[in-house]
């Protein structure tokens, strides 16, 4: 069976993931485009390979007969908006990070799909399909390092655009680093902290950059989040956990290196789209295949809840200086217990 998935949003990340749709995978093909933008729909639409509807609106993307499942690429703001129709016409959605920007959002999100009965959202979060995270994470769980105690992430970008802002970095940028802690540690957030180091001469006058989060998990595990958005020599990401016993990091992302001239070296990724391309394409696989079924997996709507609600917590420490406690509503069960 061949999937119609309809993208809201052909803005970076979404074309990105129409090529991946009609390239890469298998079992899906791109049946319908919408975007705020109808020039960039419609444009996106003209390069596939067979014929897409190019809708008014994500709203009558959703209704439309001809889509089976919809991946939202939109900006943050507008997600919730679309995931709650997906939820209401009954169709599998596939939900750009973050799940939503606010609590209150990702909460009435849960409800609705408490309320449905059945999970039908999966959230970005493609570092959980990276083969990086997913050895550390399987370290962890074989207690070859003992009990985890503390996890060092580093999330670089090169450089960001002027209208990016501090708090910005926090839900846009960390949100990843949030959500691998949970997945690597099996714990939920308890408290953050936010450090600000001496600023980079490279970032914008209003950019607290680099930032340091710093996560207090449940079970007393802490967790350090760097997020640079100007480091300029290309996208690194950088992950350790260290346990009683020993230590798992994330190797270099290329897989070979090159010596000559009495030195060695390696490429560093240009951008998430090079790093993480793998793990796109997995996650994105792993959410057709499931949908096709009427199945749903992955990174649930509690997954997104929860790390918006760290950011929220991260943002409040970072204008206010404060230690900011995180409380989670109790879990439906629905989500199930990890
Ligand atoms: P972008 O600005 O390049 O694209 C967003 C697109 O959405 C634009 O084409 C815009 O016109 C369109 N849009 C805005 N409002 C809309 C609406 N109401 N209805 C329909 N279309 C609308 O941004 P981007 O970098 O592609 O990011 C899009 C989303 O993907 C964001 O939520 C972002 O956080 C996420 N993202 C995730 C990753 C990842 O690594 N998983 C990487 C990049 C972006
Ligand atoms: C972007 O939206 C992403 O999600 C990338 O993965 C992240 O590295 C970047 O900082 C965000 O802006």
């Amino acid at each position: 069976m061949t999937l119609n998935i309809g993208v809201i949003g052909v803005g970076m990340i979404g074309q990105d993931h129409v090529r991946r749709l009609t390239q890469v995978l298998a079992g899906a093909r791109v049946a319908a485009v919408t975007d705020v933008d109808l020039d960039r729909a419609k444009s996106v639409a003209a390069g596939l390979p067979q014929q897409a509807q190019v809708h008014q609106s994500g709203q009558e993307l959703i209704a439309s007969d001809d889509v089976d499942a919809v991946l939202v690429a939109s900006s943050g703001p507008t997600h919730e908006e679309y995931v709650l129709a997906c939820i209401e016409a009954g169709k599998q959605v596939f939900c750009e990070k973050p799940l939503a920007t606010t609590r209150e959002a990702c909460e009435r999100i849960i409800d609705a799909e408490v309320a449905a009965g059945r999970r039908l959202t999966m959230v970005g979060f493609m570092r959980r399909y990276d083969d990086g995270y997913r050895g550390m994470r399987e370290v962890v769980a074989s207690g070859d390092i003992g009990t985890p105690l503390v996890f060092h992430s580093a999330h670089r970008n090169p450089s960001v655009p002027d209208a990016v802002t501090s708090a910005g970095m926090v839900v846009d940028t960390c949100v990843h680093d949030v959500d691998t802690a949970r997945f690597l540690l099996g714990t939920e957030v308890a408290a953050v902290q936010v450090a600000k180091p001496r600023r980079s001469s490279r970032a914008a006058e209003h950019l607290q950059d680099p930032l340091v989060l710093l996560l207090e998990m449940t079970d007393g595990a802490l967790v350090t989040v760097e997020a640079a958005v100007n480091i300029g020599y290309g996208y690194d990401i950088r992950g350790e956990i260290v346990g009683e016993s020993g230590t798992v990091a994330l190797a270099e992302s290329n897989r070979i290196v090159v010596k000559r001239d009495g030195g060695f070296g390696g490429r560093v990724p240009a951008d998430w789209r090079e790093r993480f391309v793998r793990a796109y394409d997995v996650e994105l696989q792993a959410w057709v295949d499931a949908a096709a079924g009427g199945a749903s997996t992955g990174p649930s709507a509690w997954d997104g809840y929860a790390a918006t609600v760290v950011c929220d917590a991260g943002v409040e420490a970072l204008e206010s200086g404060r230690r900011i406690e995180v409380t989670l509503r109790e879990r439906p069960g629905l989500y199930g217990v990890d």
